[in-house]
């Protein structure tokens, strides 16, 4: 090698370990499919999530935070590539996105900090699809893989009746394991394992932890400590107005047309409302108990000044309301997020209602920790919100579900656009639960709202599957399937 090649290789690894001695370690929380049902969030009046409710006291909760697309992997890729479904083209629960030749090389959030010095540990589910990968793999997600996570121990059977549409094996809730041990559980062991790493992990260098709950994701299984913190009664059932969905188009159908969750109508006729409902409470008042045994452990270990804390949720849930459960639609139940930030450089207990994005989070970081800025990412940092709250944000949140399919959301509203031009929107400040379709009568607001819609609308990749939808020549088809003018609504509530 030439002389002036080492000596500049030599002043860039010199360069980025000096940034790495001197930045905060990164700890990155991930939980599954966790609505805004968190104490702080004040969405569900008796939902107990101590340990995350003190992580938002001591920074700032991003309260009218969204996900990019309401399902896991193209969720997740967005937020760990910093680029839009729209844009990537990811909108199913298939391909990885590295199979994609376009995308293959693209510097994930943990490969960046880890260009940078940082040594990157992952527990759990992070990406949708990566579990783990071998040392000798060039460019690893993570250098250091802990636990696998997911479900644990699972009951010889399920727990429920059979479910309509294939009675899928993970559409099932209860207690579970019955002998009250929590230890068997995926995410205590993902809890576990990331304990041991802050534990046992070298110091020197910073590092950028990251660990993913299963939970409450389905199965919702949970033992019965956690099912007594919840009353077995209709009082722990959020609010569902009769008919919610007449006022909404056809379309906001053909999104979730034929799923393995069960509509609200199976609930009712199966007497699983309150079970489901606790089982969903309890599985997050025990994801929560795993986080304080992590936030507990960095205490203890002295890093607790120097981290930064990041917890997010992939998108939210339905548990009855507008007729389904399950996450795949554009309104408030399947795309706010809890999103909280503490830590160096964030303003400890304050609550911003300024729209925040998941997709935020990477170049938030990456600012946080003085790491080199990427012009490609599509997010805005969220560095001047974490200082004051008030700070101003011109961009709403936008999610998109499949091609042409959007919901743009600021302070006051909610706008939604499918795929075939129809149209909702809501008066978020005065009808939060999203009931009462005002489109038809705010069309200049509809119009203002409309151009937020993003010009990159990228259909389904090559090898794309589940859970897409495609639409061309006024054909929807859902999974492959044509959707007819007239088909009934699979299972419809009505
Ligand atoms: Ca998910
Ligand atoms: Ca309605």
């Amino acid at each position: 090698m030439k002389p002036i090649l080492v000596f500049l290789i030599s002043l860039l690894t010199l360069h980025s370990s000096l940034r790495a001695a001197d930045g905060p370690n990164v700890l990155f929380i991930a939980i599954d499919d966790q609505n805004d049902w968190i104490g702080c969030m004040d969405s569900h009046p008796m939902v107990k999530t101590p340990n995350i409710d003190r992580l938002a006291a001591r920074g700032t909760l991003m309260a009218n935070a969204h996900c990019q697309a309401p399902l896991c992997n193209p969720s997740r890729t967005s937020l760990m590539v910093g680029l839009r479904p729209s844009t990537t083209g990811i909108h199913g629960l298939r391909p990885w996105f590295r199979d994609v030749p376009q995308w293959a090389d693209l510097v994930s959030l943990p490969q960046h900090f880890a260009d940078n010095g940082y040594q990157t540990y992952s527990n759990g589910k992070i990406y949708h699809s990566v579990r783990t990968q071998p040392a000798s793999e060039p460019n690893p997600e993570f250098q250091n893989w802990g636990s696998r996570g997911g479900v644990g121990s699972r009951p010889p059977a399920k727990l429920i009746p059979a479910t309509p549409f294939g009675n899928h094996p993970l559409m099932d809730w209860g207690v579970w394991p019955d002998n009250n041990d929590d230890s068997t559980k995926g995410d205590y062991d993902v809890a576990s394992q990331a304990i041991r790493m802050i534990e046992e992990m070298p110091k020197g260098k910073p590092f950028f932890l990251a660990a993913g709950f299963f939970l409450p994701h389905v199965p919702c299984y949970a033992t019965q400590k956690w099912f007594d913190l919840y009353p077995d009664d209709e009082s722990i059932l959020p609010e569902m107005p009769e008919g919610d969905r007449l006022d909404t188009p056809r379309s906001s159908w053909w999104i979730h047309w034929s799923l393995p969750e069960p509509r609200k109508r199976w609930l009712d006729e199966n007497d699983q409302q309150v079970n489901l409902v606790r089982s969903y409470l309890a599985s997050t008042s025990f994801v929560d108990d795993q986080i304080g045994r992590i936030l507990d452990a960095l205490e203890a270990a002295g890093y607790a000044d120097n981290t930064i804390v990041v917890l997010w949720s992939d998108h939210g849930y339905h548990l009855g309301e507008k007729s389904i459960t399950g996450k795949n639609t554009l309104w408030r139940n399947s795309t706010r997020v809890p999103l909280i930030f503490a830590g160096p450089g964030v303003t400890a207990g304050q609550t911003s209602s300024k729209p925040a994005e998941l997709l935020d989070i990477y170049p938030t970081l990456v600012e946080l920790c003085g790491l080199p800025k990427l012009d490609h990412l599509e997010g805005l940092s969220l560095a001047p919100q974490l200082r004051n709250a008030r700070a101003p944000r011109d961009r709403p949140a936008i999610t998109s579900h499949n091609q042409g399919n959007y919901s743009i959301v600021t302070e006051e509203w909610r706008y939604i656009h499918y795929v075939d031009g129809e149209e909702e929107l809501y008066d978020i400040v005065n009808d939060p639960r999203e009931w009462n379709n005002v489109a038809a009568e705010n069309p200049e607001r509809l119009a203002e709202l409309r151009k937020w819609i993003p010009k990159v609308d990228n259909g389904p990749v090559a090898g794309s599957g589940a859970r897409v939808l495609t639409y061309y020549d006024r054909q929807p088809v859902w999974e492959g399937k044509p959707i007819g003018k007239d088909d009934p609504i699979p299972h419809d509530n009505k």
